[in-house]
């Protein structure tokens, strides 16, 4: 018998143990995180036994965002929570207040649960300092701040990938345990990749900058191979793909969509929040992504996020075009 094997198999490191073994590192905390990361926990698990059952789009939208609410609010760490489903901040109730603000899409990429594509859900997570009553200025500021961020993927497999800006890990669901064990230990996103992630379908109406750069992947210059298209139109999965095998994915601005389409607190950044912590580049066309100061929450940006060096190209020929004024 392969003892070490064994013992790997049998060393079961469940993300509450993950986080546990994490906040041991600050004697000060309370054991609020991992409290408030366990209620989040919850709603991806029960959301992936929705998406397993084929609820319908319309029902399983609502269905999520009620959870994560419910067990956001009940979790007693929250103050004001922003969701895609929501028009209006909610700002929980004093009694079942807490110092932690979270912003999150309840199910990214709903659009393609009839066709049973992966879809994901996304947050990131800010400690709000002051004890005073929470504004929306508590979820206003640069992704920068966030305390930590994630998503879940709901695809062949239910996989949790989480930073606390420590690294980036990747958790996968044992139905069996019903427990996520961890399964992707530090993940670093290669320095340059071999994919692009981009609907084309928008290509007519981009800027210089963009069309440039996908002519280079297609039509590399410098004797370097082509890069090879993979879009599924789904943020969380495309990111995901991104992350583990490196490229570049990139829904930038046109001239239908002048800020692009994604939204900036709760697909933007915890994304860009993960791709810098995993070694890479978080790109608007202007400045870092992380940089960003958002004035409404449901705002939208242009992003380019991936591998290292695949952005630094990005960012390169907007210079260049900034430089020609
Ligand atoms: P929703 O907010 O409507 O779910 O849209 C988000 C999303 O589906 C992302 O997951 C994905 O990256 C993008 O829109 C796809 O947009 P498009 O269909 O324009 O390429």
């Amino acid at each position: 018998m392969d003892h070490a094997a064994e013992a790997y198999r049998t060393d079961l490191m469940t993300i509450t143990r993950y986080v546990l073994n994490e906040q041991s590192k600050y004697p000060e905390s309370r054991g609020d995180f991992t409290i408030l990361l366990s209620n989040i926990v919850l709603g991806c698990k029960f959301v992936c036994t929705a998406v397993n059952k084929g609820e319908e789009q319309k029902k399983l939208d609502v269905l999520s965002n009620e959870v994560f609410v419910k067990a956001l609010v009940s979790s007693g760490r929250t103050c004001i929570l922003v969701s895609e489903e929501d028009e209006e901040a909610t700002f929980v109730e004093l009694s079942k207040r807490g110092r932690y603000a979270v912003v999150f899409d309840p199910l990214d990429g709903s659009s393609n649960i009839d066709c049973g594509v992966s879809i994901g859900t996304i947050f990131g997570i800010y400690l709000v300092n002051d004890n005073g009553e929470p504004t929306l200025d508590d979820v206003l500021q640069p992704g920068k701040n966030m305390l930590a961020a994630g998503y879940c993927m709901y695809g062949s497999s239910c996989t949790f990938v989480l930073s606390t800006g420590n690294g980036v890990n990747g958790f996968t669901l044992d139905p069996s345990l019903g427990e996520f064990i961890l399964t992707h230990p530090d993940i670093k996103i290669p320095k340059k990749g071999k994919i692009y992630s981009v609907n084309e379908g928008n290509a007519k109406n981009w800027d210089e900058p963009t069309t440039k750069y996908v002519e280079k992947c297609k039509f590399p210059k410098d004797g370097s191979s082509s890069k090879s298209l993979r879009y599924i139109g789904s943020m969380v999965a495309d990111v995901h793909r991104t992350l583990l095998y490196g490229g570049i994915f990139l829904y930038p601005a046109d001239k239908k969509s002048p800020n692009g389409k994604l939204r900036v607190l709760y697909e933007v950044f915890p994304m860009s929040f993960l791709m810098e912590q995993a070694g890479g580049q978080a790109y608007t066309g202007k400045q870092r992504a992380l940089d960003l100061v958002p004035e409404k929450i449901h705002e939208r940006s242009p992003i380019f996020l991936g591998s290292y060096d695949d952005v630094e190209e990005i960012k390169t020929l907007y210079a260049a075009e900034e430089k020609k004024g």
